[in-house]
């Protein structure tokens, strides 16, 4: 009877660890769960440093707390720094992307941006646009930090983002547009396999509409996860479709899916306003994205698309 308990612990611990081995977290998956309140209070951390559009010096100081924040995970981090060329004359503006090797070279990018909106006439915080998708790459790095992982992950934290007048092909997704020129220049594309974006998850009232520029089998996944883990109401597959920086990736033919939350307050009138502050941002908004990513990540490794 011991003996045979203990054939079936051992069964069950390969089978565990066979199954382990396909998804995104070799072994110690489960010793560090993504945390929304942490990633809150990196939120708040990043609201405090005041409005952060490219080129400002507050932006400077957010980029430094990010990679100080970064390097505490053991991960390879590296500024990614370029002159953008905009309606404003050239500036310079810096990606950050944080590297975890995993056993396969092969490569999934998760990425937010964290520049916010330049705004004249009123102090734009930005916490839910620009703020949330930073704030969860950083304790999404904290979980990736502490596992093995089988794929390879980038964290990247996109710069320029924003348009510094108006929104144009020309004005706007800078630093997502850089990545992939250089990507491509060095050969480099053909090993991502994936690119996931988050961009204004931290909206109290979550509710993700289903992105229409986005490569359907990567979508479907995320939504799949979402509705396996009891979050469907925060999913709604009537489509939408935003520019966004996954589209670089998109057009140069990386499997991208943005998930995005534009709705945000009454008729979106918190999206570019002064009304885009912490209180309207919440933990749980953060933990529900923060686990359908780690999710999907699980999901892509396993995924046929992957080779
Ligand atoms: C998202 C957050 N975006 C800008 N801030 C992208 C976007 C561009 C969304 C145009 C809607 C329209
Ligand atoms: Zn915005």
């Amino acid at each position: 009877m011991r003996n045979r308990r203990s054939r079936t612990q051992v069964l069950t611990l390969l089978a565990a660890g066979a199954w382990l081995a396909t998804t995104g977290g070799l072994w110690g998956a489960d010793s560090v769960a993504f945390s929304g309140g942490r990633a809150f209070e990196n939120l708040k951390r990043l609201v405090a440093f005041g409005p952060r559009p490219s080129g400002s010096p507050a932006l400077v100081q957010s980029r430094r707390w990010i990679i100080q924040e970064l390097r505490k995970t053991g991960a390879r981090v590296e500024e990614d720094s370029f002159a953008a060329a905009t309606p404003l004359g050239s500036l310079r503006m810096t990606n950050v992307i944080a590297k975890f090797p995993g056993l396969r070279p092969k490569v999934v990018i998760v990425a937010g941006h964290y520049d916010t909106k330049r705004e004249e006439g009123f102090r734009f915080l930005g916490a839910n646009d620009g703020g949330s998708s930073a704030a969860l790459l950083l304790e999404l790095g904290r979980v990736l930090g502490a596992r093995k992982n089988a794929l390879t992950y980038w964290l990247v934290f996109f710069d320029g983002e924003e348009a510094l007048q108006e929104w144009s092909p020309a004005d706007s997704l800078y630093g997502s547009r850089h990545l992939v020129q250089k990507l491509a220049s060095r050969g480099d594309l053909a090993r991502i396999q994936a690119m996931v974006l988050v961009d204004m998850i931290g909206d109290a009232n979550l509710d993700i509409h289903r992105e229409d520029n986005s490569t359907p089998w990567l979508m479907d996944t995320a939504f799949s996860v979402a509705r396996r883990l009891g979050y469907a109401k925060y999913f709604l597959d009537t489509p939408i479709a935003i520019d966004d920086d996954h589209i670089p990736f998109v057009n140069a033919g990386v499997a991208a899916a943005d998930l995005i939350d534009l709705d945000y307050g009454p008729n979106r009138s918190y999206w570019h306003t002064d009304k885009d502050t912490l209180d309207h941002c919440s933990p749980l908004s953060l933990t529900i994205v923060g686990r359908v990513v780690l999710e999907t990540l699980s999901e892509i490794a396993k995924s046929p698309h992957v080779k």
